[in-house]
């Protein structure tokens, strides 16, 4: 979205212990960013170098403290509730993955969070700022693969309202999407 030249390099979980990986992303976990001599691991890592770098006087994240805090604050529930509670549904529902992990938790932690959104999002049009930020793209695909855990969006008419805005967003592409699960 930045219109940055880039490269997508498939890596299979075959080559995610390798050391060669393992050099670049020590805990073994995709995605990994390399731009030259930098090699960042972690997807809110990326944005916020991605941001810092290519865009630093731009809007994607501002410098100012309390927008700079309300953007860590959606990047925290991007690796937290959000993962914890629509992502591990996701994972669980494809993938069986991440072994242990117990499906009604993170139900509770969706359900949660998904009418938390709905709340803060209906008196703005996106997560942190007037306008969108890397936190609107850290959050949006657990948010909006939902669905393939089996946790239903009719119920979220703003959280849809602003999935489709980030979705409108220049240059947006969006993961493919998984079958939907049977209710
Ligand atoms: N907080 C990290 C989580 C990364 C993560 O859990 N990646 C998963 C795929 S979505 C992975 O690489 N799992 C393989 C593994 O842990 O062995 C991020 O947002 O990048």
């Amino acid at each position: 979205m930045l219109g940055l030249p880039f490269a997508y390099r498939e890596t299979p979980p075959a080559l995610r212990g390798t050391p060669a990986f393992l050099a670049m992303s020590p805990l073994g976990q995709v995605p990994v960013l390399q731009d030259g001599e930098a090699v960042i691991p972690d997807s809110a890592a990326i944005l916020v170098y991605l941001a810092k770098r290519y865009d630093a006087d731009g809007p994607w994240l501002p410098n100012a403290a309390g927008p700079a805090a309300a953007v860590q604050r959606w990047l925290s529930i991007a690796a937290g509730e959000l993962w914890h509670g629509p992502g591990t549904a996701r994972a669980l529902a494809i993938w069986g993955l991440p072994h242990g992990a117990d499906p009604v938790r993170a139900r509770a932690i969706a359900g949660r969070l998904l009418a938390f959104m709905e709340g803060h999002l209906a008196t703005r049009p996106f997560l942190a700022a007037g306008r969108p930020t890397v936190a609107d793209l850290a959050c949006y695909t657990y948010t909006a693969h939902a669905p393939e855990g089996g946790l239903a969006l009719e119920p979220y008419p703003a959280v849809r309202a602003w999935l489709a805005r980030v979705e409108a967003l220049p240059g947006f592409v969006p993961m493919a999407r998984s079958p939907v699960p049977a209710a």
